[in-house]
């Protein structure tokens, strides 16, 4: 269960963040700030405890907090956003930390490792990695050497496509596995329930488990469906700003159970 969640604020500047896909456009920032808005409520409405932190203007993708720190019940590990203008993002994320963990249980990835939380998948006690453009070799390898000294395992999925890991597959707990693109048929995932989204609803691989809930993109009803096929209980956000930005429905918040 996670009964904590950190989110921060979109800044103007989001419309200057990175995109792969500028045929979309620039996000409207008023409209990102509502959806942002609805995206906390719904967190809220699986139960979570929600902190929000202020929007920062020098990192127009700041909004996407998923990226600075992978979260588990043992251990905080700050990473080391392998886009440059990420880089500094996390020296803004250190104190906020501090009030959920013991500091002895904070950790960080060092250079020249790079490492995006977007790029791990927590099943249980277990995190996929995704090697990305954004997680190098090193990072990957500093990662699970972290995981393992807190009693975790750790297994590197290498990416050819896609931006992040769960970009393309996400984990809905109950051994159930969303997948999409690049990772369908990918032995390393063989003993889940692989639940496999159209190329049209690709978007909608990155739904969120939260507490017996999946929060889903609004406007994918094939995966709306799926999910719902499944048995979970289902709320739709909107996120189509955030998607002008390669971001999906996880990258916007840190979900876990505080240590303290
Ligand atoms: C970026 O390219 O870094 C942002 N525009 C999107 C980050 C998405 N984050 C995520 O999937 N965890």
């Amino acid at each position: 269960m996670f009964k904590n969640v950190i989110v921060r604020t979109p800044a103007k500047s989001i419309v200057n963040g990175i995109t792969s896909a500028p045929e979309l456009g620039k996000p409207d920032y008023n409209k990102a700030l509502i959806q942002h808005e609805s995206y906390i409520q719904a967190l809220k409405n699986c139960g979570c405890q929600v902190e929000v932190l202020p929007s920062l203007e020098n990192f127009p993708d700041s909004c996407f907090v998923e990226d600075v720190a992978v979260l588990t019940e043992r251990v905080a590990i700050i990473t080391r956003p392998g886009a440059e203008t990420r880089l500094h993002e996390v020296d803004h994320i250190k104190d906020t930390l501090r009030k959920y963990y013991e500091e002895d249980c904070i950790e960080e990835i060092e250079s020249p490792g790079t490492l995006e939380g977007g790029d791990v998948m927590m099943v249980g006690n277990h995190f996929y990695v995704g090697q990305s453009d954004r997680t190098n070799e090193e990072g990957c390898k500093q990662f699970i050497d972290r995981l393992k000294k807190y009693g975790h395992e750790g297994t590197v999925v290498k990416l050819e496509e896609f931006l992040h890991l769960k970009t393309g597959v996400n984990y809905l707990e109950n051994n159930n596995l969303l997948v999409s693109g690049e990772f369908i048929d990918n032995p390393l995932f063989k003993e889940f329930n692989q639940h496999i989204i159209p190329d049209d609803e690709m978007y909608a691989a990155n739904c969120i488990w939260v507490n017996n809930t999946v929060i889903v993109p609004k406007g994918y009803p094939k995966v709306l469906s799926l999910v719902k096929s499944l048995g979970y209980k289902t709320i739709e956000v909107d996120t189509s700003e955030f998607r002008k930005l390669d971001g999906g429905l996880s990258c916007l918040s840190l979900r876990f159970e505080a240590q303290k």
